[in-house]
């Protein structure tokens, strides 16, 4: 009886209303909010399948992170709080476009194909959402499918991306990774931060105060919470806090703003030298900038943002007696002058992978100590369990030197700062703050590391931007024929250019990529290169 509700609600509540198909992409499902409706019951529906199927709880994070206000979207979290697994995007697809009537036998499908047999259970759901006006109401959507396929929905509110994740995890995990409450996500970074901080507050060149936009989003409204559990020793000023209904979330502020225009937002007192930080609309990126005496503006992304996390933790590692192997993860997009200070100067081994959170991921696995970010701004720091045991077991032992016994004890705490589910522009900023804190830096020390190469991003519509394919971590294309050829021609002729293109994941477009050494030869490079492209 209650299959038949399931697909009777589906017609009756949430009618599919779209013709046209969508797609789920690296970011899941993006697009109008009016038009997601039908597709937030759907992946209501799919959550539940797909907590039957790993025997775990799983969750439903509704957001369109950066975009404007009136769009929307939805991603599902998997049990250990990584993106969906790829092989069931393509059924997150398929349930989204197929109509009313074949619902039931897309269900069917995806229950035959994975042999999913305790239809009976009743799985846990963990449902997020940012601060949009259109997201109660998908909430509800998420909710009402998941409730008429039987699982159990646990409605979190509004929550920011990573905290959704922190909390699918701690199910998870028993609660081993902490509390599954916001009030256990607070208590576990602030916890930590104040630990290897101190008393001394100030350090250095280091002042303990910075300026947060918080894009009028999520990202503001949480932060008022952790700013009282940080008890005065970081001063979080906060400015771009209109929250809900404003129509200014990620408008002309946030990070992603701040990086793709390469500008200062608005809000912000114009002070020189001011450390100021910037989160996107679901409080997953975070990038850093200040504007020097002439008010001119310096951008420390997450390409700076990794380098300063690998390079502290190499040299706590280097104190502690355990021998553990530490590597960052980068995309093409990454700045050619990171790549070369973290080879030439941190000595960490680095790899390069596609664009997308779950490559980033899943790459740094593969290290005792993974550093992963993305130049927009989203990354962590993940740590094999062997690893942590390691560290713990080595405190256990008595037979370290003080210093050894400091630095592992600085790098457990360190471990507990960090969101290692997925890249929180929260918690990354309590870890740059403790890492500057620890190094007496300023913002402009910090800089100093290394000198970024001057760098464009293009967009170009193209007919089918499916035509373009790529490979080597996207910094290749194989077709169309030939155009690869061309690029390298082009890229030759410009001392330190770089250069290359890749169908976007998220907007209808190719993105063209271009570094030399200079401005007016990175434009040219880009254009020249734009060109090939049409
Ligand atoms: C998505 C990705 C982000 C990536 C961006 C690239 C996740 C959660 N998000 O937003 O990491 O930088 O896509 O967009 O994976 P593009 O393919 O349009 O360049
Ligand atoms: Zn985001």
């Amino acid at each position: 009886l209650r299959y038949r509700t399931v697909y009777a609600f589906a017609r009756e509540m949430y009618p599919k209303t779209v013709k046209s198909d969508i797609s789920y992409g690296t970011a899941g499902f993006r697009t109008r909010a009016t038009d997601l409706s039908y597709v937030m019951y759907r992946m209501g529906l799919l959550a539940v399948l797909r907590a039957r199927y790993k025997n775990a709880a799983i969750g439903v994070m509704i957001t369109a992170s950066h975009n404007p206000e009136p769009d929307n979207g939805v991603k599902l979290v998997d049990p250990m709080g990584e993106m969906l697994e790829q092989s069931w995007e393509k059924w997150a697809t398929k349930l989204a476009n197929v109509t009313d009537d074949k619902l039931e036998n897309v269900m069917n499908d995806i229950i035959n194909e994975y042999k999913i047999e305790n239809m009976n259970d009743r799985p846990e759901v963990l449902i997020g959402k940012d601060t949009r006006p259109s997201s109660p109401s998908l909430a509800k959507a998420v909710v009402d499918g998941v409730l008429a396929l039987g699982g159990k929905p646990i409605d979190y509110g509004i929550v920011t991306t990573p905290q959704l994740h922190y909390f699918v995890v701690c199910k998870n995990t028993h609660r081993a990774y902490g509390q599954p409450t916001e009030e256990g996500y607070y208590k576990k970074l602030t916890g930590a931060f104040k630990k290897v901080r101190g008393q001394n507050f100030n350090n250095g060149n280091y002042t303990n105060r910075v300026l947060y936009d918080g894009a009028n989003g999520v990202g503001a409204k949480k932060v008022k919470y952790l700013r009282e559990g940080l008890e005065g020793s970081l001063l979080v000023d906060m400015y771009n806090d209109e929250i809900i209904g404003s129509g200014k979330l990620n408008y002309l502020c946030g990070a992603d703003f701040v990086k793709s225009q390469q500008k200062f937002p608005t809000g912000l007192p114009q002070d020189p030298n001011l450390r100021c930080c910037s989160v996107d609309g679901d409080a997953d990126r975070i990038v850093y900038y200040y504007l020097d005496e002439d008010k001119k503006f310096h951008l420390l992304d997450g390409d700076r943002i990794a380098t300063l996390i690998a390079g502290y933790l190499k040299e706590v590692l280097e104190k502690t007696s355990i021998d553990l192997n530490l590597g960052l993860v980068q995309t093409a997009y990454a700045n050619g002058a990171s790549t070369d200070y973290i080879t030439n100067e941190l000595k960490v081994p680095v790899a390069c992978v596609s664009t997308g959170v779950k490559h980033l991921h899943h790459k740094a696995l593969e290290y005792d100590i993974g550093v992963y970010f993305e130049a927009n701004g989203h990354g962590t720091v993940v740590f094999k369990d062997s690893a942590k045991k390691r560290l713990k077991d080595a405190l256990q032992t008595n037979n370290l030197s003080d210093e050894q016994k400091e630095a592992t004890d600085k790098l457990l705490n360190i471990i507990d700062i960090i969101n290692e589910a997925v890249g929180d522009a929260i918690s990354d900023m309590l870890l740059v703050e403790t890492i500057l804190h620890s190094r007496g830096w300023s913002i402009k020390e910090w800089e100093s590391a290394y000198a970024d190469l001057p760098n464009k991003l293009l967009k170009v519509t193209v007919e089918n931007r499916a035509v373009i394919t790529t490979t080597d971590a996207e910094r290749k294309c194989l077709t169309p024929d030939g155009l690869q050829r061309e690029i390298d021609s082009i890229v030759s002729k410009y001392p330190k250019g770089r250069s290359f293109v890749r169908p976007s994941g998220t907007e209808d477009v190719v993105r063209v990529y271009a570094e030399a050494s200079t401005k007016q030869d990175c434009d040219r490079l880009a254009a020249e290169v734009a060109r090939k492209v049409f």
